[in-house]
């Protein structure tokens, strides 16, 4: 600890176990954006940070456990008072700028829950492997977003017939500092724009956003690559063309736009921006290696979530897929919500096994069993989630 502060610490023997002295608390991201510690690190610069599943098991995702993904530097300093939301581009009738007051009394506040899931969350399976960070499964959450209707801001400043996409920019900085330079700009067409579960939100889980997560105001979009959310959010530009701001282009947020073999070099024009997220599953409880009597039955549980669409059915296997139950599924609390699952086991005998679970979504179409179609980025793993667990 000495060598971390730089000097010794006077009177260091008299620290209780555990203490953290207070020159460290900056430097430890766990204590710094609050997070629970069996959270798990991928980068410090920028910070990304990404849940492990048994974390994500509360019906309404805690601070604490959500994963955190950054593409610049989180701003620093912040004044609510003083920040500004411009709404601006080719395509608005009257460029308009709202303070936070402004937005929250003129117009009507609205609450969701919404599923957001960055589009590389399991991007470390894939082969031959992805630049990147490396996701396990843990870059998803469910949040409760209070805000206003992006799309009743929109109107307010009018929208021009020839509006298709709307773009977000924001204070955090470029890696490199250069101010010319975004970390990321990204948006959605208008469609996705103006639905009404669409925020510009100013509060998480009933209090501010914290800071990491975009305070002082969000653009929340549930169901889409959370890249389309953007953090700490100044301007948003209604365009007359697809948004074409730092990470829209090139091979950023965007697969083949049909199935190429793993390893295929893809040229641009022939990669389409991903819109809504593919259905997908996560059991939270048990955690993987748990150890069960083969006296009681298991109730596992989990959250299952299908982009813009409904989950119609969760399925799980103890025999490596080849045979398959239901789970109880319940309705989300609302459009673009994860929806919990559960599931009694009594296993037959004592031993190792493995609990797999498949969700299906409204359309018919259902998770793969171990890995779905390749892509330059690894974005879109989809696959079963899979637990291990001993019953003695
Ligand atoms: N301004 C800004 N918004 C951003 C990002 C960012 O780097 N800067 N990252 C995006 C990406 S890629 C993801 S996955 C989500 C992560 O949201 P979270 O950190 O709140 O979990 O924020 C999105 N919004
Ligand atoms: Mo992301």
């Amino acid at each position: 600890m000495a060598l971390l502060i730089g000097t010794d610490i006077v009177f260091g023997s008299n620290m209780p176990e555990d203490y953290v002295p207070l020159a460290l608390h900056e430097n430890d991201p766990f204590t710094m954006f609050k997070k629970n510690k069996d959270m798990v690190l991928l980068n410090d610069r920028p910070w990304n940070m990404e849940a492990q599943a048994h974390l994500l098991d509360d019906d309404i995702t805690p601070n604490s456990c959500m994963f955190i993904r950054n593409n610049g530097h989180v701003p620093e300093k912040i004044n609510p008072y003083t920040w500004k939301l411009t709404i601006d581009g080719e395509s608005v009738k009257h460029k308009k700028t709202y303070s936070l007051a402004d937005l929250k009394s003129k117009f009507k506040q609205h609450t969701y829950q919404l599923t957001l899931e960055c589009g590389g969350n399991g991007r470390s399976e894939f082969d031959p492997p992805a630049k990147g960070n490396q996701w396990t499964i843990g870059a998803v959450h469910c949040a409760q977003w209070t805000g206003v209707r992006l799309k009743d801001v929109l109107e307010d400043a009018g929208i021009k017939s020839d509006a298709v996409y709307i773009g977000y920019h924001a204070v955090d900085e470029h890696l490199s500092y250069d101010p010319n330079k975004e970390p990321i700009s990204r948006g959605c067409p208008m469609s996705k724009a103006l639905m009404d579960e669409t925020l510009l939100a100013f509060r998480m889980n009933g209090k501010d956003i914290p800071l990491v997560h975009g305070y002082p105001l969000r653009l929340v979009a549930g169901g889409w690559p959370a890249s389309v959310s953007g953090k700490w959010v100044n301007r948003i530009s209604i365009r007359n063309k697809v948004h074409d701001g730092t990470k829209m282009k090139g091979s950023a947020y965007r697969i083949p736009c049909k199935p190429v073999a793993p390893g295929t070099k893809v040229k641009d024009e022939d990669m389409c921006i991903i819109e809504s997220m593919p259905v997908k599953s996560l059991i939270t409880y048990p955690r993987s290696g748990a150890m069960f009597n083969l006296s009681k039955a298991l109730t596992i549980r989990g959250h299952a979530w299908a982009g813009e669409l409904e989950v119609s059915s969760v399925e799980y296997s103890i025999d490596f897929g080849s045979t398959w139950k239901s789970c109880t599924l319940k309705k989300p609390v609302n459009r673009l919500a994860w929806q919990r699952f559960s599931a009694t086991i009594r296993f037959s005998q004592t031993g190792y096994y493995e609990i797999w679970a498949k969700a299906t979504d409204s359309q018919g179409k259902s998770q793969p069993m171990l890995l779905p179609g390749w892509n330059p980025k690894g974005y879109l793993n989809n696959a079963c989630h899979r637990i291990a667990v001993k019953v003695k």
